[in-house]
């Protein structure tokens, strides 16, 4: 997340900077605009470490002392946010200016000046981001209880494929949020009254103000852009669901015209990916196992490690399998470093590999949900933290991350207050650029497929492959703000939040939970960035922006011919381009950013469709006469 961690590190840093001191007297909004990087720097790390312990020590200490370090924070934020009325419309330099214009939105969790009001809204935060990382689905009673936590949960969606058990896997953890709803509710009061007291109506018109636009041009933008991949994703769907269809039959493979919320194969509809045996177009053709080459490394270092050791006891054993799984958790990351040192950008520190939570931990409860983190200013400690397993999800999530640790090293000598995306969807696009270029070319040179097949069959598998994690995402990406910002604006009120976000998901991903989903339940709330409160539209933009960049860096590295063929892995020209873009930060409006890249200055998504656009004709051809589309649309 921008990084939540990063975006949580801002905020907390720049919260914590309050100095409790009063201002010189004759302070010049130059001065002002010094003061607030210097006194981000100076709390940056007590907020990083207090939010690396609460999500890696889950108990109620970690809780208390994150709290606490949110809460001071937020309450400096808020004094320097005040502090900065003074300046206003007083001379000042074009990066000063853009320093205070930034102060306001550093924090996506925006505080009430009431110090009573202010510690509640900080407990609550810390309260709802510990219960969902804590969430486990248990069944029976006493002895006889039995518990499953969200990776258990998510390998029974991936890889059954009974009706039932996927169901019932599905239902279970939507269990998990059913008690967040009344800390949500309150929640939404109290980041409302925050962001109005900065001057704004809400707390989704804050979010959307972080643009270098309009808040309603930004959201009418979002429109068009949708509007732009939403024939693609018609096809998709209308394809995917006719193959369900034929699997589970007309009665239990969809319902009215849409995809049944529990065999996607994920847990929010939101990556298809895990329905491949089922959607892939050419079994024959080449193919693209990577779980399967990954799952096989992994066994191999199993039976090396138990191999060494004679008569083992079942410690012995569990230990021996604990170093496989983390020789394998940091290959996979190796792996994944090789692709941006390739480019010419420097190593991962060291300390990166210690410091960083690879594995799930035995002995607590942690947020197993990947993030990255920039724990102190000058970048010289940053660490991810996932729950790796040995699949082809994992393995792209990691390149993923690695794009916010690239993105935090290039930026770092900027001021603190630039050291940030262009726009947040920047950051969340940087490693999935570089997924785009994991071809199966790349994927065949690093050993994770065989021989790489040249057809007009391999093509279409290999564009379904891709699509099935970036086609498949875009309505998701764009619908959960959707939501919050309707809960926000208060168009959504608490006795509608279940009710509103099915007809969300119905409308944009033509998806439908199989049984009845009452006010009883707050699936929202099972999604890690609503209780994280970690905005999403970052990640629709993302995956407009990712093809764009793409397409830029394959200009740069010389590629001709069919944009969807082009790897430019190990290319230094497009290492360089891609490094300075980085480097700027959000140091100047993201539209130069982007025009120094690419050569324009808006989002597009032409791009996704000319990438896509083999696989579109033939969706087209397979959909041919069959009923697509769904009512709620
Ligand atoms: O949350 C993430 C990353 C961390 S920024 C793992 N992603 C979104 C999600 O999982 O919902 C990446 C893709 C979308
Ligand atoms: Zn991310």
């Amino acid at each position: 997340m921008r990084l939540r961690p990063r975006l949580l590190a801002a905020s907390l840093a720049a919260l914590c900077a309050l100095p409790a001191t009063a201002a010189p007297p004759r302070e010049t909004a130059d001065q002002f605009a010094a003061r607030v990087n210097a006194t981000f720097a100076e709390h940056f790390e007590e907020g990083t470490s207090a939010a690396w312990l609460s999500q890696t020590y889950i108990n109620d200490d970690t809780a208390r002392i994150a709290s606490l370090v949110s809460e001071r924070g937020l309450g400096r934020l808020n004094a320097l946010v005040e502090e900065a009325r003074r300046f206003e419309g007083q001379p000042m330099s074009a990066a000063s200016a853009r320093t205070l214009a930034l102060l306001k939105l550093s924090t996506a969790m925006p505080a009430p000046r009431d110090p009573a009001r202010l510690r509640e809204l900080a407990t609550i935060a810390t309260r709802l981001d510990q219960a969902y990382g804590a969430g486990q689905w248990c069944r029976g009673e006493g002895p006889a209880k039995v518990c499953q936590n969200i990776g258990q949960i998510s390998q029974t969606l991936a890889s059954n494929r009974d009706y039932e058990a996927q169901l019932e896997a599905w239902e279970g953890w939507h269990t998990i949020s059913v008690p967040m709803r009344r800390d949500y509710v309150r929640f939404v009061e109290l980041t409302n009254e925050g962001a109005r007291a900065m001057g704004y109506a809400d707390t989704g018109a804050m979010w959307r103000s972080g643009y270098d636009m309009p808040a309603d041009t930004f959201a009418a933008e979002t429109d068009r852009l949708w509007d732009q991949v939403r024939p693609l994703y018609e096809q998709l769907q209308c394809y995917t669901r006719e193959k369900l269809v034929e699997r589970y039959g007309r009665e239990r493979g969809q319902v009215d015209g849409m995809i049944p919320a529990h065999l996607t194969g994920n847990l929010w509809q939101q990556d298809w990916s895990n329905l491949w045996e089922l959607l892939q177009p050419y079994p024959k053709a080449a193919k693209l196992d990577v779980t399967a080459t990954l799952e096989r490394q992994h066994r191999e270092r199993v039976e090396k490690a138990l191999a060494a050791l004679k008569d083992p006891t079942p410690a012995q054993q569990a230990e021996a399998e604990r170093q496989a799984a983390m020789e394998t958790a940091i290959a996979m990351t190796r792996l994944a470093e090789s692709f941006y040192t390739g480019l010419g950008m420097p190593a991962l520190p060291e300390s990166f590999y210690e410091k960083s939570q690879f594995l799930r931990p035995r002995d607590r409860e942690v947020v197993c949900h990947a993030s990255a983190w920039q724990m102190n200013p000058d970048a010289s400690d940053v660490r991810m933290k996932m729950c790796i397993e040995p699949n082809e999800t994992d393995l792209t999530t990691i390149y993923h991350e690695l794009g916010h640790i690239y993105y935090y090293l290039a930026y770092k000598d900027q001021p603190l207050s630039f050291q940030t995306g262009a726009h947040d969807g920047f950051h969340e696009a940087i490693g999935d650029t570089i997924v785009l270029s994991m071809t199966p070319k790349y994927l065949q040179s690093v050993g994770l497929v065989g021989e790489a097949e040249v057809s007009r069959e391999a093509t279409i598998n290999a564009q379904m492959r891709m699509a099935l994690a970036k086609v498949a995402f875009m309505p998701f990406g764009l619908l959960i703000d959707r939501w919050r910002w309707g809960v926000f604006d208060g168009s959504i009120p608490p006795e509608r939040y279940n009710s509103a976000w099915w007809e969300l998901k119905a409308k944009y991903q033509g998806v439908a939970p199989a049984t009845p989903r009452g006010e009883d339940f707050f699936d929202p709330g099972a999604k890690y960035h609503v209780p994280g409160n970690t905005p999403y539209t970052r990640y629709f933009l993302s995956h407009v922006l990712q093809f764009q960049f793409y397409k830029a860096l394959c200009d740069a590295a010389g590629h001709t011919g069919p944009l969807h063929e082009c790897s430019f892995a190990g290319n230094p020209e497009a290492g360089r381009r891609y490094w300075a873009m980085m480097q700027a930060g959000a140091s100047q409006p993201w539209q130069k950013t982007l025009k120094e890249l690419t050569g324009g200055e808006r989002m597009d998504a032409s791009a996704v469709l000319e990438y896509f656009a083999p696989l579109k004709a033939w969706l087209e051809e397979q959909n041919r006469g069959k009923a697509c589309g769904w009512p709620a649309r």
